[in-house]
């Protein structure tokens, strides 16, 4: 029976520990991964929390109890230390901030004991060194551990640097004072009459006592003796109220919170100040029950106050940690969001690139698909030898490229001068405006209202996930959105690299990859006689049509221009142009091209409609072939330095995350 009681226990015990040390080990590194920095523990007091109180306490239970005299500066903390301790361990004085150290002192028992000093030691935020004399506090450094035989073996006794002694704008002693009264179990709180109202220090307290799961305190209230008990008491109620953050109004039964375990009164004396006596405290109020300070402090319930210690470090651990995970997972999502619109920033500006459709090159290709497919071989060969009489008639007044490409050789074409400067410069200028995209400090693009990304901006939005920064929606017209999302921390820490980056080398990278990107792709030619024969079938194209068509031909020039436009509905049929809608590479996107054709070219409705049709396959071939890999040149140059700042940013689907969410959730006391 005993013994399956005791493996039940173990059996929580072993799970407690893994859960603990799975958010230690998950939530951290999730944060860091996703702000780009390392966690600062200052920052995070549920991190030295579990480091030094939790996680130690669950490999031993030691019987002893760390108790931290801390207030403000020459309050008379180092003192009391050295009254309760018998023994002047610490140099005491006027001058404000004095102790600059932390100093230990325990039963030589206790510390002397190897086993149970290492234990208790470890527990502390920095390893101690052995006190030597009163002036070793003055001085910083490590913590220091000094014996005194008066102190109860059950108690560590801690002088702390006073909190709000300044010097050049900054709380000297603070950050040294901080850690221990987060490790401590009992705080012993000084204060005087002048400063018992002050906020910040009360603040300060509450915030790190109060932040501590509400640790048991005393209270030492140094006032001069003609104050009454009714006003001492007063006082200290003030106090007390504040450092547990309850409201004015909130009545409590004995007029103290709980965790006020005694209140004393320490006179003004001289004999005191000039060292010539210890500091008499005075046992105040219904609490301390007339008990002194020692005999408070001998008779404390061990155990009892390191099970609520215990209960309320976890609870905080919990609650700061979810906090924290809630952050990371948040940012997570900014992050994804950001991406997400990154790739939709690339996609545009890259299409931005592609304003020079080569429509010989690409009439040349259909016409020859055309040919290859044709069901009635004998028909076609034809068909051929009329059509080949005016193209030859066109190539001589036009461009000779178009019958080259139905020939089949019309190669030389990608190389042609002019393709491949036009090409140039419209990369060039896509990239810089790509750059300057990302110089600022939100992304913006745009979208149709009812686009994929606009919706993710609206949940995000509709979330109120209290982020530091938001995305914004803006109509700029009927229909069409700009999308303002910020850019997450993790790229701004990486600004400067886009900045820096050597624009003569990305130009020179994209004027490398031009050959390889002007004209046609090679391999388009088997898709298109594909949707060649598709679009066969549905047009029963007239030879007539075809005969008229290919007169218009070689008045086409080689290049023609191509604008990009976002619209929600069919456009209406431009005056000299052909709208050709593309599938776009970024959500459900309504992303027209405009392909501009020569007025000189003079077309009726159904002549357009036909040039349309034979072009428009192979526009759209061309366009998502050229999207994706001037995208992919993009992302290897101007994009490079954001990317990489944003690879070791995990999804907000990362499992990490969920599984960090249920052991905080088991840590809860949930299943
Ligand atoms: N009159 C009077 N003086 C006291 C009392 N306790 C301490 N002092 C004097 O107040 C001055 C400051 O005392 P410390 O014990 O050094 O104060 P502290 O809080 O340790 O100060 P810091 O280390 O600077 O934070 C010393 O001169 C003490 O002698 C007291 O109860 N009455
Ligand atoms: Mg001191």
């Amino acid at each position: 029976m005993m013994g399956q009681k005791s493996a039940a226990k173990e059996g929580g015990f072993a799970r407690l520990r893994r859960d603990l040390k799975l958010t230690r080990s998950l939530v951290p590194s999730l944060w860091s991964d996703v702000m780009g920095r390392a966690v600062d523990p200052s920052r995070f007091p549920w991190l030295q929390r579990l480091d030094h109180n939790v996680l130690p306490a669950i490999d031993f239970d030691l019987p002893v109890l760390l108790v931290a005299i801390c207030g403000g500066g020459s309050t008379g903390k180092s003192t009391l230390l050295n009254t309760l301790a018998h023994r002047k361990l610490s140099d005491v004085g006027f001058k404000a901030g004095l102790t600059r150290r932390v100093l230990l002192c325990g039963h030589p028992e206790v510390l002397q004991g190897a086993k149970l000093a290492g234990a208790l030691l470890h527990r502390l935020p920095e390893a101690p060194v052995a006190w030597r004399s009163p002036g070793d506090a003055l001085a910083g450094g490590p913590p220091l551990f000094a014996l005194s035989d008066t102190v109860p073996r059950h108690l560590l006794l801690i002088d702390t640097p006073d909190f709000d002694t300044g010097e050049g704008g900054r709380l000297i002693n603070r950050a040294t004072a901080e850690p221990i009264l987060r490790t401590s179990e009992i705080i012993i709180y000084v204060f005087t009459n002048t400063v018992y109202n002050n906020l910040s220090n009360t603040l300060f307290m509450a915030e790190t006592v109060g932040g501590i799961g509400g640790r048991d305190v005393i209270l030492v209230y140094r006032i001069s003796r003609a104050a009454s008990d009714e006003e001492v008491l007063d006082h200290c109620r003030a106090v007390a109220r504040r450092l547990y953050g309850l409201p004015p109004g909130k009545e409590l039964p004995v007029g103290f919170p709980a965790q006020i375990l005694g209140i004393y009164r320490m006179h003004e004396s001289d004999r005191v100040a000039r060292g010539r006596a210890n500091p008499t405290l005075i046992p105040v109020g219904d609490v301390t029950g007339g008990r002194d300070l020692e005999d408070l402090l001998s008779h404390l319930d061990v155990a009892e106050i390191k099970r609520r210690v215990f209960a309320a470090d976890l609870r905080e651990i919990r609650s700061e940690a979810a906090a924290m995970l809630r952050q990371a997972w948040q940012e997570a999502r900014s992050v994804d969001l950001y991406r997400e619109t990154l790739r939709y920033a690339t996609a545009q500006d890259a299409a931005a690139a592609l304003r020079a459709f080569p429509v010989q090159e690409a009439v040349g290709l259909t016409v020859r698909s055309f040919l290859s497919t044709s069901p009635v071989h004998v028909k076609a060969l034809r068909w051929l030898g009329v059509s080949v009489n005016h193209v030859v008639r066109g190539a001589i007044r036009g461009g000779k490229a178009i019958f080259r490409w139905i020939r089949g050789d019309g190669a030389a074409q990608v190389s042609e001068p002019d393709l491949q400067e036009k090409l140039t410069h419209d990369l060039l200028a896509a990239a810089n405006a790509l750059r300057n995209r990302l110089m600022d400090d939100q992304l913006i693009v745009r979208v149709p209202v009812d686009d994929d990304l606009a919706k993710r901006v609206r949940q995000q939005l509709d979330r109120g996930d209290g982020a530091s920064s938001q995305p914004l929606i803006e109509t700029v017209e009927p229909g069409i959105l700009n999308l303002h999302v910020p850019v997450p921390g993790i790229v701004m820490q990486d600004q400067d690299a886009v900045l820096a980056q050597d624009w003569e080398r990305i130009a020179g990278q994209v004027r490398t990859a031009v050959p390889s990107l002007a004209g046609l792709p090679p391999e388009i030619e088997a898709e298109l006689k594909g949707l060649v024969a598709q679009l066969r079938e549905r047009m029963s194209w007239q030879e007539k049509a075809l005969e008229t068509l290919f007169a218009l031909l070689p008045s086409l020039p080689p290049l023609l221009a191509v604008a990009y436009v976002l619209v929600t509905k069919t456009p209406p049929p431009p005056e000299t142009g052909l709208w050709i809608r593309v599938k776009s590479l970024f959500g459900a996107n309504d992303l027209w091209a405009l392909v501009s054709l020569p007025p000189s070219l003079d077309l009726s409705n159904a002549e357009r409609k036909q040039l349309e049709e034979l072009i428009a396959p192979v526009f759209r071939l061309w366009f998502e072939r050229r999207l994706r890999a001037v995208i992919g040149l993009f992302d290897d140059t101007i994009c490079q330095p954001v990317i990489r700042a944003l690879s070791g940013v995990p999804s907000p689907d990362d499992p990490r995350f969920a599984q960090a969410a249920n052991s905080l959730r088991r840590l809860g006391g949930d299943r």
